[in-house]
């Protein structure tokens, strides 16, 4: 059985997720919060982040390991183009979208979202303002110069960097963030068919689920 360990809202953990569930694999979720410190999680997490993935025992931290993972050990509905360039340029949009993109995103999702609802702390509207006019701009360029006019992200088919990006634009979506599509019009467009695809609004169903049972 495969079991992950990390909570959905976290945009590593959705990222392990999406992978299982774009490949159709069955699994248990054990929801674990960032900065859990118990011995049993260190014991499975050396750097302490969540996301962890269990396959009978074995573990694995680490979305971008975790996905490589599940392609290796579930080949079917390939999440990485077959041809060594074009993979390349997906892990390399992976990388990009978990680091200057998820930086972007989930300081938006936190100032706005996790601070204000879940922690009872204000919004602290520079930090926004520094994201939204400072930080981000030159982040959405290099996505609005990658991204395809039709279809996944940058392939044929859905990749990791798919995940990547969704996974981290679904963050900043909880924070009422939305990219203008007049200045950005390729990565809105794409982000307007990933929003609206099965994958996609099953992984939202399931987060508001979640949510809605923190606060019955
Ligand atoms: N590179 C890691 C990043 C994981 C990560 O930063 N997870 C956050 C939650 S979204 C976490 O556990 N933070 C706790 C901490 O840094 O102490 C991955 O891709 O899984």
């Amino acid at each position: 059985m495969i079991t992950v360990h990390g909570v959905s809202l976290s945009p590593f953990a959705r990222k392990v997720l999406f992978g299982l569930e774009h490949k159709e694999i069955a699994y248990e979720q054990i929801p674990v919060f960032p900065g859990d410190d118990s011995e049993a999680f260190a014991a499975i997490s050396p750097l302490n982040k969540i996301p962890v993935l269990e396959d009978d025992g074995f573990t694995v931290p680490d979305s971008s390991i975790i996905l490589r993972y599940l392609e290796a050990r579930f080949p079917d509905k390939p999440l990485y183009p077959e041809d060594p360039q074009q993979q390349a340029t997906a892990c390399f949009l992976e990388e990009y979208a978990d680091t200057k993109l998820m930086d972007c995103c989930a300081g938006l999702f936190r100032e706005k979202f996790l601070n204000p609802n879940l922690f009872q702390k204000p919004t602290d509207d520079d930090v926004v303002s520094t994201i939204l006019n400072d930080t981000l701009p030159p982040v959405l360029a290099y996505l609005e110069s990658a991204a395809q006019e039709d279809g996944f992200f940058n392939h044929e088919h859905l990749t990791v960097a798919d995940i990547g990006i969704t996974s981290a634009f679904m963050a900043s979506s909880y924070a009422d963030y939305q990219v203008d599509a007049d200045a950005y019009p390729k990565l809105a467009g794409y982000l307007e068919r990933a929003f609206g695809s099965t994958l996609v609004k099953a992984r939202f169903k399931q987060e508001q689920d979640w949510l809605a049972s923190m606060n019955p």
